[in-house]
C-alpha cells in the first residue's frame, strides 16, 4: 500500500486578503485557530505565514512566536515557517523568524530560484539561497525546497552536488502562480520526472489546481498542500467555508484512494525528520 498522505496546509499567505475571502485569518489568534483546526481535519505539516493586525505582510518574529506558541498548546504537527514571506521583503526580514523562533521550527520553506510573480518578481538568487540553506542547517531546520519552474529543481541538485543542502529531499511543486508554471498534470508530471530516487514531493495547486493537483498526486503517491495561501474556493463561484474545509475534502479523496492521511509521527518519518516535537 502506498504511504499515507501528507496534507499540509497553508492557512494564510502573504498576498490574499479579506476582500478576496473575509475568513482570510490575519491576527496570530485566527492564523493559529485556522491552523488548529486543520490539524485536527488531517493536517501534519503547517505551513505558516503572519500578517500585521491589519493584513499587510509581515515576518514579525513576536507575531511568529505567538501563532506557533498557540497551535502547539493545542495540537501537535509539523510548523514550517515560511522563508519565502512577501516579494517586499528583504532577506534579513526572510530570516528573522527562523534565528528568533525558540525552539527552531522543525521545518522552513526554501525556494529554489527567481521567479515571475503575477506583476511581480519573487527574488531567490543564488547567494540567498545558498545563505539560507546554511543558516537553516546550522539550526537543524528541514528545508521544504519550493519550485516554481522546472529549472528551479537543478538548482537544488547543484547544491545537492555541492554539499550545501544533505539529507533528505523533499520538494514542494508550486503551480498556477500567474505569470510562472502552470497548475497543470502535465507540468506537474515534467518536475516530478526529474527528481533523484528517494525524494519526496508534494504539490501546492494555485486557484482551481489546488484540487485537479492534488487528485493527481494522490494518485501518483506524492503529497498534497491546500489552503488559503492558494486558494480560498471550494469549487467555481463558491468560497470554501474554511482552511479545514479544504483538508477535509483532500483528506477524503486520500481515504478513497486507499492511502489515508499520514499523523504528524508519520509525517516525521516519511521525512526523515527526528520523532519529537519542537517548536
Ligand atoms: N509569498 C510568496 C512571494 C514561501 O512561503 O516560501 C512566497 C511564498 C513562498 O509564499
Ligand atoms: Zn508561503
Amino acid at each position: 500500500m502506498a504511504d499515507p498522505v501528507i496534507l499540509t496546509c497553508c492557512p494564510v499567505g502573504a498576498e490574499v486578503m479579506r476582500d478576496q475571502h473575509p475568513g482570510v485569518p490575519y491576527t496570530p489568534a485566527e492564523i493559529a485557530q485556522a491552523s488548529i483546526e486543520a490539524v485536527r481535519a488531517g493536517a501534519s505539516i503547517v505551513h505558516l505565514h503572519v500578517r500585521e493586525d491589519d493584513g499587510m505582510p509581515s515576518q514579525d518574529p513576536a507575531r511568529f512566536q505567538e501563532t506557533v506558541t498557540r497551535i502547539r498548546s493545542e495540537v501537535d504537527c509539523i510548523i514550517q515557517i515560511s522563508s519565502g514571506g512577501a516579494v517586499t521583503a528583504t532577506e534579513d526580514e526572510r530570516l528573522a523568524p527562523l534565528f528568533a523562533l525558540d525552539p527552531a521550527p522543525e521545518m522552513a520553506s526554501l525556494t529554489m530560484g527567481t521567479v515571475n510573480f503575477g506583476d511581480e518578481v519573487f527574488w531567490n538568487p543564488p547567494s540567498l539561497i545558498r545563505r539560507f540553506a546554511i543558516e537553516f542547517a546550522a539550526r537543524g531546520i528541514m528545508p521544504e525546497l519550493e519550485i516554481f519552474e522546472p529549472g528551479q529543481i537543478q538548482a537544488a541538485l547543484r547544491l545537492v552536488k555541492q554539499g550545501v543542502l544533505r539529507g533528505h529531499l523533499h520538494f514542494d511543486f508550486v503551480l498556477g502562480v500567474p505569470g510562472a508554471s502552470p497548475g497543470t498534470a502535465q507540468a506537474l508530471l515534467h518536475m516530478v520526472a526529474q527528481l533523484p530516487a528517494g525524494a519526496t514531493w508534494t504539490v501546492a495547486g494555485i486557484g482551481a489546481a489546488e484540487l485537479s493537483l492534488g487528485m493527481v498526486a494522490i494518485a501518483l503517491g506524492g503529497h498534497v498542500r491546500c489552503g488559503f495561501e492558494d486558494n480560498v474556493y471550494y469549487r467555481k463561484g463558491e468560497q470554501a467555508l474554511s482552511n479545514a474545509q479544504l483538508v477535509e475534502r483532500m483528506a477524503r479523496l486520500a481515504d478513497e484512494s486507499n492511502r489515508g492521511v499520514a499523523t504528524p509521527d508519520q509525517a516525521r518519518a516519511l521525512l526523515h525528520l527526528p520523532p519529537r516535537v519542537r517548536g
